[in-house]
């Protein structure tokens, strides 16, 4: 029931405290009762907390209202004008990519210029913020006797015993010290090293700001989904492991099968985004785990599986932290001599990748930030992906701590900022499974084929194998289909 609660809320563009969550599922109309809420609250509202729907007092009464069906159980209807894959060429404009234009050597100065660069887009997109006004430089702020504004990129981020955060933010020129308080709007989200933020807070002592508000560039509540003109969809998988002994076979047959029938004819596009194969030595005795030891002849495999897919789905392939090429991020497209093994028509491109399908802009991203995510700020969780994707949009940062788990490559500019704003994020990795939204952004996180490894046994992640987000790309409806 709390899944669902979730889910429903998460359509809203709403994430729901988990001690909210449990609140509700022991109501009698839990269902009714969210959506009473919903409707109730300040609609710019991110995250919604037990205590501020008690404030609501009393709790709405239950309106009449039939519940959202669950998307995990609808379907790709037909459209009424019968549109069919068939009848249309794919319409793809590689936005964004770093395939063939890598310029990262990995020495000192590179690093610098990274930096500098991403400074310098989000600082412009924070300039924007009404909250931000008037923002002066650290150097400045702290000679100030009043309410001061700055824009900083965070060097490092402490909890300290309080719960309150003590930040070392830098700019051009200066650095400072700032004290976060637990409560309050700074609790919003953990900071973490790397993000750039705006600060509005009061200098304290000679060196330190006591922030009162922090300020993310995030995603303007008004943006919209601009959709195509004609009702095809595209559907996104991720994380198949072909060549692990744990790949799920007859699930994936049965998702190729389908793609064949009637039900499915208006799906043109299928993203694959990422982790294609299990690959070779990518964790300590994997061989243990593999059912194929050869990396070009799981690829091999792959491409099998493609070639028996409908002949007009027009496939697309990024890589992941699993597949053959770079680990550090951004990703180059799979290299020519794999790209060989795969049937002609398929489309190979770096990990991220902003692509137009049909006018439709999608941001395509692995996802091994996630890894650094859960860890660094509590909301986010393993089995609620869409939370950790929210949490890159308010910071307009695909992967915003470097020197995790998630490899960067200091390339000439930050291709990890979000800064164009797609109508779709997809990312996959995590072997969860989510759609929903935000600030008019359909979010989607693209599930995985493979079943549980003992790695994951032993930290207690969960998959959900099967799973296949859909989007319509006219409408923006999303749903899913379990294999
Ligand atoms: O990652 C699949 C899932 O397993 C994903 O949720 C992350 C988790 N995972 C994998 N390796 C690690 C390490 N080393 N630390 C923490 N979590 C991990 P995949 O990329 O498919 O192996
Ligand atoms: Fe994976
Ligand atoms: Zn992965």
């Amino acid at each position: 029931m709390q899944e669902d609660l979730l889910s429903l809320a998460m359509e809203s563009g709403v994430l729901l405290d988990p001690e909210l969550a449990d609140y509700l599922a022991e109501r009698r109309h839990p269902v009714d009762s969210l959506l009473a809420i919903l409707e109730a609250v300040n609609p710019r509202l991110l995250v919604l907390t037990l205590d501020e729907v008690q404030a609501l007092n009393p709790i709405p009464p239950t309106p009449q209202v039939t519940p959202a069906s669950a998307p995990v159980t609808a379907r790709v209807r037909k459209d009424r004008l019968g549109t069919r894959r068939e009848d249309y060429e794919s319409e793809i404009v590689v936005r964004q990519d770093i395939t063939g234009h890598s310029t990262c050597t990995g020495e000192m100065r590179d690093f610098s210029r990274y930096f500098n660069h991403r400074y310098k887009v989000l600082s412009r997109l924070l300039r924007a913020r009404r909250e931000l006004v008037g923002a002066v430089s650290i150097d400045r702020a702290l000679k100030m006797a009043r309410e001061v504004r700055v824009i900083g990129i965070v060097q490092s981020a402490k909890r300290t015993r309080t719960g309150n955060y003590l930040l070392l933010i830098e700019d051009e020129e200066a650095s400072c010290q700032v004290l976060v308080p637990a409560e309050g709007p700074g609790a919003d989200g953990a900071p973490v090293p790397d993000e750039v933020l705006g600060i509005v807070g009061r200098p304290w002592k000679d060196d330190i700001l006591l922030a009162e508000e922090i300020v993310r560039p995030d995603v303007p509540p008004s943006h919209a989904f601009a959709g195509a003109d004609e009702a095809l969809c595209a559907a996104f998988v991720s994380d198949l492991h072909v060549g692990s002994r744990l790949f799920l076979r007859d699930r994936w047959e049965r998702f190729a099968k389908w793609l064949g029938t009637e039900e499915a004819c208006r799906i043109k596009y299928l993203v694959v985004v990422g982790d294609v194969v299990d690959g070779i030595g990518v964790y300590p005795r994997q061989d243990e785990d593999l059912a194929v030891d050869d990396v070009y002849r799981q690829y091999e495999e792959v491409g099998a599986m493609i070639s028996a897919l409908p002949e007009e789905l027009q496939v697309i392939i990024l890589p992941g932290n699993h597949d053959a090429i770079r680990p550090a991020e951004p990703q180059p497209a799979l290299p020519e001599g794999i790209q060989q093994a795969f049937p002609d028509g398929v489309l190979f491109v770096g990990n991220p990748s902003l692509l137009r399908l049909h006018g439709v802009d999608v941001l395509c991203y692995h996802g091994k930030s996630m890894d650094d995510l859960v860890t660094r700020i509590p909301a986010v969780t393993y089995d609620r992906p869409l939370t950790g994707m929210v949490e890159m949009l308010k910071r307009r940062h695909l992967a915003p701590s470097y020197g995790g788990k998630t490899p960067l490559a200091p390339e000439r500019t930050d291709h990890l900022i979000i800064d164009a704003l797609p109508s779709i994020f997809a990312t996959g990795h995590v072997h969860g499974f989510g759609i929903g939204e935000y600030r008019g952004i359909r979010l989607l996180n693209a599930s995985t084929w493979q079943g549980q490894t003992a790695f994951q046994r032993m930290h207690n992640i969960s998959p959900k194998p099967g799973m296949v987000p859909i989007v319509d790309l006219k409408t923006g409806e999303t749903f899913a289909q379990a294999f």
